[in-house]
C-alpha cells in the first residue's frame, strides 16, 4: 500500500512515475507546513495572504507547471493533477489560487499570447512575483457567457473597454486581467495591466463559501488599452472556453483531495471518538460510512488518473472533462456530508477541516461550469442534442 494514502486499499498509486510521486510529494509537504496550521483563520476571518502564497507556490515551481518554457517547470498533466489534489486536500482557495493562475490566466498568454505578451508576463506570474485573474462571468452572464454585455470597441490603434464582470477570483489583488470582451468582431481577450485609468476592482463580501480566496468585481470605464495588449490567436468564444478546460481538469483531482481530507479527518475521529463504552469506529453503521467513502474515494481517483493519461496523450475531449468534473465534486460533496455525521457536533466547527471542505465545495461545483452545465455537456455528447438554449 501506498505511505503517501495508506488508505488507499487499491494501491491506485502505484503507477504513479518517480517524478509524479515527488511532485506529489512536495507539493503534500507544502500543504502540510504551511497551509495547515493556519487555514482555518484564513477561512473565518475571510483574509488570505495571496502575494506571500503566490510566491511560496512559484518557487515550488507549482505555478503554470503544466506549461512549457517562459520560466513554467513543464510537467505532465498527470503532475499537475496530483499537485491539485494535494493543494485541494488543503483547502479549495489554494487550488483556485494555482488554477486561476496557471490554467486560466497563464494559459490563455501562453495559447493565446503574442511573443511579447508571453515573454512580459508569464516569468512574472510563474515565479508568483505577479498575480493573474481571468474575467469572463458577468452578474448576468454567468453559464451563458456568449451573451456577454462588456464591450471592447477599437478607437485607431487602441480599444476602449467598457463593462463588469463578477465572482473574479483575485480580481482585487491581481497585476495582470485576462478580460474577455465582446466587439464588432465577436468575443476577443486583453490582457490588462491593473494599473491602468479605468480599470477598478471591489472585493465580494459576506461569502460563506471558499473564504480563503479572493472574490472581486471588475469594472471597466473607458479603459484603453494598444491593440497589442489583444490576445491575437483568441478569436471567439473557444478560447476561453479551451482556458476553462485547463481548469476544470484540475479541479477533477482537486475534488479528490478535498474528500479524502475529509474522509482521514473521520476515520481518525471514529477510531478515537468514545460512546457506548468503545470507539465510534466499532459500529457497524460507522463502518458502512467509511466503507461507502473509501469506496467513493477510489473511484474518483481512478476516473482522475484515467483522465490524466488521456490528457497526457493529449486526446482529452471537453465531455470528458465534464464527467470528470460532474462525477467528482458531487461525490467529494457526498464523502463530506457523510463525513461530517461522523464526527458529529464536533464537525461543524473550524477545529476539523470537513464543514470548510463541504462549504467550499458548493462553489466548486458551480464555478468552472455548473454542475447542470456540465450533465448538459455530457447529455450533448451522448445525444448530439445541444440542451443548454
Ligand atoms: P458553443 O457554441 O457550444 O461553443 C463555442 C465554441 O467553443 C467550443 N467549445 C469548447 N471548447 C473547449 N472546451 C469546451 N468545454 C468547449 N465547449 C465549447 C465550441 O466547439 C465552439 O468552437 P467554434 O470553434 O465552433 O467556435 O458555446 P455556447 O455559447 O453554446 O456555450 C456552451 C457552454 C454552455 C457549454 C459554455 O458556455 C459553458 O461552458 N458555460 C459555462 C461557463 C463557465 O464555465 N464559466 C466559468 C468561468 S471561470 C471560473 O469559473 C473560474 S473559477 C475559479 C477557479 O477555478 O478556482
Ligand atoms: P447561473 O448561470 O445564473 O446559474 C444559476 C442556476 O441555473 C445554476 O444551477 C445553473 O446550473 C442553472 N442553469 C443555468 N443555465 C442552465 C441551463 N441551460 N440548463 C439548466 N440549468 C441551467 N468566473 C470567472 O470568470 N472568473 C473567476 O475567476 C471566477 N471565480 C469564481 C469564484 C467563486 C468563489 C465563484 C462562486 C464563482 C466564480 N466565477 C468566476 C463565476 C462562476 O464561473 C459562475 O458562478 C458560474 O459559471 C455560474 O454562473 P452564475 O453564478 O451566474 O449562475
Amino acid at each position: 500500500m501506498s505511505t503517501m494514502h495508506p488508505f488507499d486499499l487499491l494501491d491506485i498509486q502505484r503507477d504513479l512515475t518517480q517524478e509524479q510521486r515527488e511532485i506529489q510529494s512536495v507539493t503534500r509537504a507544502y500543504v502540510n507546513d504551511r497551509v495547515r496550521p493556519e487555514i482555518a483563520q484564513w477561512f473565518e476571518t475571510s483574509e488570505i495572504p495571496v502575494r506571500e502564497l503566490a510566491q511560496e507556490l512559484g518557487e515550488i515551481g507549482l505555478l503554470g507547471m503544466h506549461l512549457e518554457g517562459y520560466g513554467c517547470a513543464g510537467t505532465d498533466a498527470t503532475s499537475y493533477g496530483l499537485a491539485c489534489m494535494e493543494l485541494e486536500a488543503g483547502d479549495s482557495g489554494i487550488r483556485s489560487l494555482v488554477s486561476v493562475q496557471g490554467s486560466l490566466a497563464m494559459f490563455a498568454i501562453h495559447a493565446y499570447g503574442s511573443e511579447e505578451q508571453k515573454q512580459e508576463w508569464l516569468p512574472q506570474l510563474a515565479a508568483g512575483k505577479a498575480i493573474g485573474c481571468f474575467g469572463l462571468t458577468e452578474a448576468d452572464h454567468g453559464s451563458n457567457p456568449s451573451g456577454m454585455l462588456t464591450h471592447a470597441k477599437r478607437d485607431g490603434d487602441d480599444w476602449i473597454l467598457d463593462g463588469n464582470k463578477m465572482w473574479i477570483t483575485n480580481g482585487s489583488v491581481a497585476d495582470v486581467a485576462i478580460v474577455w470582451a465582446n466587439t464588432d468582431e465577436g468575443i476577443r481577450g486583453f490582457v490588462v495591466d491593473t494599473k491602468l485609468p479605468g480599470f477598478s476592482a471591489n472585493i465580494i463580501k459576506h461569502k460563506l463559501s471558499l473564504r480563503a480566496s479572493i472574490t472581486s468585481e471588475l469594472v471597466f470605464t473607458g479603459l484603453r488599452v494598444p491593440d497589442s495588449s489583444r490576445l491575437p490567436k483568441a478569436t471567439s468564444l473557444r478560447a476561453p472556453l479551451m482556458c476553462l478546460a485547463e481548469a476544470r481538469y484540475g479541479i477533477i483531482f482537486g475534488a479528490v483531495g478535498a474528500a479524502r481530507d475529509c474522509f482521514e479527518s473521520a476515520l481518525a475521529y471514529a477510531s478515537t471518538r468514545e460512546q457506548f463504552d468503545g470507539p465510534i469506529a466499532r459500529h457497524q453503521i460507522t463502518q458502512y460510512k467509511l466503507a461507502s467513502m473509501a469506496t467513493r474515494l477510489d473511484t474518483a481517483m481512478l476516473l482522475a488518473l484515467h483522465l490524466g493519461k488521456i490528457k497526457d496523450a493529449h486526446q482529452i475531449k471537453p465531455e470528458q472533462i465534464s464527467m470528470g468534473k460532474f462525477n467528482n465534486v458531487n461525490g467529494a460533496i457526498e464523502i463530506a456530508r457523510e463525513a461530517r455525521t461522523i464526527l458529529g457536533a464536533a464537525g461543524i466547527t473550524t477545529e476539523y477541516p470537513i464543514f470548510r471542505h463541504m462549504n467550499n465545495l458548493e462553489s466548486v461545483l458551480t464555478y468552472e461550469g455548473t454542475h447542470e452545465i456540465h450533465s448538459l455537456v455530457i447529455g450533448q455528447a451522448l445525444t448530439g442534442i445541444a440542451a443548454f438554449r
